[in-house]
């Protein structure tokens, strides 16, 4: 992470809703769920929980697959979210207890999720933790072992201490994230799993956020998908009503922007979230599509890196914003500001298009012509590419890719820009104009088509839902997270979300027999700003549910108070969400 304040913040944890959801709807919506799984784990387990854990899922609203190649993306985080009710449940007695961990007990309200139970075991005390992960299939189970996986290596490896034995956990699941639809709901979950052991084995105040969102990475990579580090980024340091411009390179950076606004509601922004149904599995697809495209971007870099006499290590496999900061002469370290990326990303932009043969143009070259284009040896070649991934194609399109995710990186920055300009130009009150919408809209558009064209990771069902999306009347339409199914983010004015919605249900058949809340779970706008609520109007408005989480937390702060630094175990809510970033 930066070297800002964001990355050496702790952990935030909070005592009550009022401190994650922005206004008394929200609450109010929220409380009855967080209540029943609190119930539900008590009839399961025996016992209270005696935390929660939060994270939240992340619509991305510009930036598509470029994160693996270090150039920065813009998500916001969204109130869906996936909370684990955790309790320990001790570590074993028995003689073999420093050779295994405390038994993990992981249970979903969702039935259609079967429980989990595992130990992790290791050989010796000093050696390292073996938790297998079946990356063929996806099982929900995974993403709470990675989770666990990482926490383990991390602080119960290479010791012997009696007291740093790993904690049994039993822990229950609850997700309003749909999966497979690009909203993140993976790296929510890696991100509550990882978590809830930490915060069980007493490890939490260890570590920065900086340090969780790398802790995060690294756990979902164990499940079998190469990700880019944005939906850990999004899902650990994210605010309410605004997006995030998360950079990667030369550190880890998050920079918050706000969305324009208007006082009319004709131009008031607001992003929908439309579910195409199409299931996209990344972890069983991957070696056709997502980790794929991880290899062709690389691949690429390395191409065109060679043909701009950029100088690259045999071993190394730079990524295109490495590349382009070489080439560009960028001291080591150094960040390259948005203008100058601006103007290297067109002129690189340009030579991609003069090498488009090199690339291997609209079709592609052959694994023989890669190794040769890449200036390496086959064996070398198989070292540095393929050796640490699996992929499956017979010709590997790095002309395509490389100008998507080039153009996509300048888009980002130029969305950015518009947002950045409508506030500035209202002096710190952002009045957003039919201009503003139409030019954020086309960038969406032309994101959409790069994404469909160019990198290939849309699906007919997208391609229609964004078409009918743009005749529904919004300003720009496209696809969001990995692609190849899931979700679309439309911008749409505030006057015409309603008729937006309605409209999108008489053209895309799959919504057609759908009853109302069947369409609210699947279509569904992004929160509006909302003032943040007092816990006094919280108590005097909610009904009876929420009161007892609200009293519930008010005499959890009281014990805090009583018994000075000593915390009784009590309810505590671990959110990823309201994190502080650098601006
Ligand atoms: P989804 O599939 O939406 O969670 C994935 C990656 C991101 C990014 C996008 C494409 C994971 C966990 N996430 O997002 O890092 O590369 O695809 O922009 O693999």
């Amino acid at each position: 992470m930066s070297n800002g304040t964001d990355a050496h913040a702790p952990i935030p944890t909070v005592t009550s809703l009022d401190e994650i959801y922005d206004n008394v709807e929200t609450i109010s919506a929220q409380s009855g769920r967080w209540n029943n799984l609190i119930d539900e784990f008590e009839k399961r387990f025996g016992r209270k929980p005696t935390h929660i854990a939060r994270a939240p899922g992340r619509v991305n609203l510009i930036g598509e697959h470029i994160d693996y190649a270090l150039f920065g993306v813009l998500p916001a985080a969204i109130e869906r979210d996936i909370l684990i009710a955790v309790a320990p449940s001790g570590t074993s007695d028995s003689a073999d207890a420093t050779k295994s961990s405390g038994p993990i007990q992981a249970q979903n309200l969702d039935e259609r999720f079967q429980p989990h139970e595992f130990t992790a075991e290791r050989h010796d005390e000093t050696s390292e933790w073996h938790l297998p992960i079946d990356k063929t299939k996806l099982a929900w189970g995974s993403y709470v072992k990675a989770g666990y996986f990482g926490v383990l290596n991390r602080f119960f490896h290479h010791t012997s201490k009696e007291l740093e034995r790993p904690q049994g956990v039993d822990l229950l699941v609850t997700g309003s994230v749909p999966s497979g639809a690009g909203l993140s709901s993976s790296a929510a979950m890696v991100v509550a799993s990882t978590l809830s052991f930490l915060v069980i084995n007493d490890k939490l105040h260890e570590l920065t956020k900086g340090n969780l969102v790398e802790l995060t990475m690294e756990n979902e990579k164990r499940v079998g998908v190469n990700s880019g580090g944005m939906d850990q980024a999004a899902s650990v340091i994210s605010m309410t009503n605004e997006a995030l411009h998360v950079t990667f390179h030369p550190n880890l950076h998050a920079e918050a922007i706000a969305l324009p606004k208007s006082s009319s509601p004709d131009f008031n922004p607001v992003f929908v979230i439309a579910n195409s149904l199409v299931v996209s599995d990344k972890v069983v697809s991957a070696k056709t599509q997502y980790n794929l495209r991880v290899v062709e971007t690389l691949v690429a870099a390395r191409v065109l890196g060679r043909s701009l006499h950029v100088q690259i290590g045999p071993e190394e496999k730079p990524t295109l914003k490495e590349i382009l900061d070489r080439w560009l002469n960028v001291q080591h370290g150094t960040v390259l500001g948005p203008d100058d990326l601006k103007d290297g990303l067109i002129r690189l932009i340009r030579e991609t298009e003069s090498l488009k043969d090199t690339l291997g143009a609209d079709d592609g070259l052959t694994l023989e012509g890669l190794i040769h284009a890449s200036g390496l040896g086959p064996r070398e070649f198989r070292d540095v590419y393929l050796s640490w991934i699996e992929v499956d194609a017979t010709h590997f399109k790095l002309y395509k890719r490389a100008k998507h995710v080039l153009s996509e990186a300048l888009r980002v920055l130029q969305f950015r820009d518009i947002c950045i300009a409508s506030t500035q130009a209202a002096e710190g009150e952002s009045n957003a104009s039919a201009d503003t919408l139409e030019r954020l809209g086309t960038l969406m558009n032309e994101s959409h088509l790069s994404c469909a064209e160019l990198f290939e990771c849309s699906c007919p069902e997208l391609d229609e839902l964004t078409s009918v999306a743009r005749g529904a009347g919004a300003y720009g339409s496209r696809l969001t997270g990995a692609g190849w199914g899931g979700c679309t983010v439309s911008l749409v004015s505030e006057t015409n979300v309603d008729s937006f919605i309605q409209k999108l249900k008489e053209a895309y058949t799959p919504y057609r027999a759908m009853d109302d809340d069947q369409l609210r779970e699947v279509v569904f706008a992004t929160k509006p700003g909302g003032g943040a609520c007092g816990e006094l109007v919280i108590q005097t408005q909610c009904s009876p549910v929420i009161e007892r989480l609200c009293l519930f937390s008010v005499q959890a702060r009281l014990r805090w108070h009583a018994a000075g630094a000593l915390y009784e175990p009590a309810l505590i809510v671990l959110t990823a969400l309201r994190i502080f970033v650098t601006t």
